[in-house]
């Protein structure tokens, strides 16, 4: 029986009186792949391949054990994605767990302000007690969390189920919002689901490469090794405001003026028509609303382009006719796109080019948002915070029943309202709204914007859980109640890749101390507050990729045609859709290794069409002016440098590969001007915070704008609360600055 309320907190000492032996059974459990459970083909002391557990690439490694534990590990040279190589975060992975900032027991903040050890009986009644507590005085809703792309797949939609359905929490988002939420709006608006249509060989298969905000040579290494393998000498044209090392690499490198893409973009367009080198014909047969885009875009003329992105209308004129001689030209973006107050119509401005050039759905082409994290793409899927498991909405009553009836949950526990988005949860927060908040795997007191209001606003909370690997995160040290996780190599589950591919995680290593996998967490959590009757099918991770799958029937995703792990242990990931339909055609094989979305035309709109969709490009929110002249631009630093640097810090080697103190790079023109020095210490200044960094002098910015990584816990105390209006997501490269020398 399913309790239709939450049980009171009094209920809890009984719960506690039986949870002893649950909780050491799930310590105990062996994994099926890992420790003290090796498959029968695999001899105790071998290899195993798994997925790398950082970008969303996807490489496969193959891990080195010795009675089941892994020793070492190499790049898998038998895999679709990375072919023999990784980068050296991957190479790396195995370093990073054993690591003295690991978190090794669960931690309570007691009387005095001090984290310290409790057991997991004292963990989770607490958890319980607490939240409980919080829901009783004021409303479920009283309760969020924050979640990530960056746990297996499984994981998260145990997370997002038990939260949703069964502590009746509605908020809950993940750091995908930082991140995806501009791609999968803009999918979903254009396709009718959120589906990145691509597979990697696409790389090698272009002829025209058009990468939009995207420093793929340090933020997706071995994909750039892709690009580098491409046997048709391929034109790569980067449109970045900064002369990345992607750039420098470029044949054509369009240094916009940054935020400036929108006109670029709809003047690339307004040629490709007036040239009349579009395909009429698949227009026509594809898409809807092109004759008003058409007319909507003669606006932009070249001369207006130049003024506003500082792009000559030779330049302009070349690109068009690079698109229009190329026969498969690809159009990839990541977040010089996404994070950006106007990003989901620039994201489609960029799928109306491959709709109106009929560049999609064939071998080379295609509009291809390139993901970040490990998981992302489980996440838009899965992880029951944006949407309802499987693709599907909150709002719609057909979507809820069908649901509740797959996983046998009575339908009044699926919410039928979206969840806040991200801002609106930490918002909520300081409107006393929110007071109690549940975070995992993602460290916002680092990654989240203006940082020092976020830091006052996680201090208002009454209860703040923090589930993370390592204790010493920006987010763990603040928390009311640390949950030690055992991380990537110590659990198993499964990560979809920015291709669609699923691929398998394996338990090559034991969590240190007491830490658990987030997955025997989340049913510890079940069962603490009183509803893990309702997740006792959901016993293991395999058994919950079976509930996926279930879920996954019938909708684009559909992926009942993966028998089991291992199905895609045997055949190295498979890409979604998989259905039984596809498997059962091929007497029980995986489908090819390399598919791509749209061969036919048809995309999942009703009437099988896509969708022309555009706007007018808005004003910068706070463009540079007389007191910050600067437009400050943030992203990745380094091809070894992991986000808040919880993992990549603990290794010795990549800490060679990297600065250690945060930079500032600034052009020559810039630094003259201000007197700064190379190597010497400046203030970075906006209107919410001052930072101290080190000059990095460079022509790789263009004068009036500066480039901060964001890996350096300093840089968000300078960015600003300004979000695209669709998607809700954060703009995190454009904010005005100044410089100023230290006194
Ligand atoms: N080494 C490493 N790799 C990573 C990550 C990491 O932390 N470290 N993180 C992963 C994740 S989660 C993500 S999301 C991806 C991100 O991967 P990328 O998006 O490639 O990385 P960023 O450096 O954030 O941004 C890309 C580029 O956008 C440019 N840009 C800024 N403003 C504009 C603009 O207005 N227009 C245009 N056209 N470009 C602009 C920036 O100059 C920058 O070079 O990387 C993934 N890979
Ligand atoms: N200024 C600026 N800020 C940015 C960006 C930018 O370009 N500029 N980019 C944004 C983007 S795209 C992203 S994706 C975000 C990333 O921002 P975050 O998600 O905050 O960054 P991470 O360091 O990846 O945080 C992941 C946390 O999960 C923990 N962890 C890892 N594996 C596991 C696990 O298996 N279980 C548990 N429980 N914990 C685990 C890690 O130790 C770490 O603390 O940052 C955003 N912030
Ligand atoms: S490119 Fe990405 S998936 Fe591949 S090894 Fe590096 S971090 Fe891992
Ligand atoms: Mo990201």
């Amino acid at each position: 029986m399913i309790q239709s309320n939450p049980p009171e907190p009094r209920t809890l000492p009984r719960l506690v009186q039986r949870t002893g032996p649950l909780t050491s059974e799930l310590l105990l459990k062996p994994g099926p792949f890992g420790l003290g459970k090796v498959p029968a083909n695999l001899e105790p002391d071998a290899t195993t391949a798994m997925t790398c557990g950082y970008c969303s690439t996807g490489c496969s490694l193959t891990l080195h054990l010795q009675r089941g534990e892994a020793v070492n590990l190499t790049p898998n040279s038998d895999y679709p994605v990375n072919a023999g190589m990784a980068c050296p975060k991957g190479w790396e992975a195995l370093r990073v767990l054993d690591a003295p900032d690991r978190a090794t027991t669960p931690l309570l903040r007691n009387a005095r302000g001090k984290l310290v050890p409790v057991d997991w009986e004292t963990a989770m009644e607490t958890f319980c007690r607490r939240f409980k507590v919080i829901q009783a005085a004021h409303g479920n809703d009283a309760v969020a969390f924050l979640s990530t792309g960056q746990i297996p797949t499984e994981e998260m939609a145990l997370l997002g189920s038990l939260a949703k359905f069964g502590m009746g929490i509605r908020h809950g988002d993940g750091n995908t919002r930082q991140c995806m939420a501009t791609a999968a709006v803009a999918y979903k608006q254009a396709f009718g689901f959120d589906a990145p249509p691509y597979t990697l060989d696409d790389f090698e298969s272009s002829d025209v490469i058009v990468l939009i905000g995207s420093n793929l040579c340090l933020a997706h290494p071995i994909m750039w090794q892709r690009v580098c393998r491409n046997p048709h000498r391929p034109e790569v044209v980067v449109i970045d405001p900064r002369t990345t090392e992607t750039a420098m690499c470029a044949t054509q490198h369009l240094a916009i003026t940054p935020k400036s893409d929108l006109t670029l973009l709809y003047g690339l367009a307004h040629l490709l028509i007036k040239h009349e080198w579009i395909d009429g014909d698949y227009i026509a047969d594809h898409t809807r609303d092109f004759a008003s885009f058409a007319s909507f875009v003669t606006e932009f003329t070249p001369e207006r382009v130049h003024t506003e992105s500082g792009i000559s209308p030779e330049r302009l004129e070349h690109l068009a006719a690079t698109i229009h001689r190329g026969e498969r030209v690809s159009f990839w973006w990541t977040m010089g796109v996404n994070q950006s107050y106007e990003g989901v119509r620039t994201a489609q401005a960029i799928i109306n080019l491959a709709l109106m050039t009929g560049n999609i759905g064939r071998p080379g082409t295609g509009a291809n948002s390139i993901t970040g994290q490990c998981n992302a793409m489980g996440s838009r899927l899965f992880s029951n915070t944006t949407g309802l498991l499987g693709g599907r909405d909150f709002q719609r009553a057909e979507d809820r029943q069908h649901v509740a009836q797959l996983l046998g949950i009575p339908e009044d526990r699926i919410p039928s309202q979206d969840s806040w988005p991200y801002h609106k949860i930490i918002e909520g927060i300081l409107q006393d709204k929110i007071r109690g908040l549940w975070v995992i795997a993602t460290n916002p007191a680092h990654s989240w914007i203006n940082q020092e209001a976020c830091h006052d606003i996680l201090r208002r909370l009454d209860f703040l859980v923090v589930q993370d690997m390592y204790r010493s995160s920006e987010t763990a040290s603040r928390a009311d109640l640390v949950l030690p996780a055992a991380g990537w190599g110590e659990k198993e589950g499964t990560f979809v890749n920015s291709e669609r591919r699923i691929g398998l995680i394996k338990k090559v290593a034991k969590a240190p101390g007491q830490a658990l996998s987030d997955f025997s967490i989340f049913k510890l959590v079940a069962h603490y507050w009183g509803c893990a009757e309702m997740f006792q099918d959901w016993s293991d991770p395999e058994a919950v990729f079976q509930i996926l799958k279930r879920l996954s029937r019938g909708q684009p995703c559909d992926i009942t045609g993966i028998r089991d792990y291992r199905m895609l242990h045997e055949h190295g990931g498979i890409q979604w859709p998989c259905s039984e339909g596809m498997t059962a055609e091929l007497g029980r094989q995986a489908p090819a290794a390399e598919r791509r979305l749209f061969e036919d035309g048809t995309f999942y709109h009703g009437d099988g069409k896509a969708r022309f969709l555009f706007e007018s490009p808005r004003a910068m929110p706070e463009p540079p002016n007389n007191r910050f002249p600067y437009h400050l631009l943030t992203g990745r630093g380094t091809a070894s440098q992991w986000h808040t640097q919880t993992r990549t810090r603990n290794s010795a080697t990549l800490r060679t590969l990297y600065p250690a103190d945060v930079y500032v790079e600034l052009n020559p023109a810039d630094a003259a001007c201000e007197g700064v020095a190379p190597n010497q210490w400046v203030i970075v200044e906006s209107q919410r915070g001052r930072i101290r960094a080190k000059a990095f002098v460079t022509r790789g910015v263009r004068p009036g704008q500066v480039f901060i990584p964001m890996h350096y816990d300093t840089t968000n105390k300078l960015t600003h609360a300004q979000f695209d209006p669709y998607s809700h997501q954060p703009s995190y490269k454009d904010c005005a600055v100044r410089i100023r020398l230290e006194p």
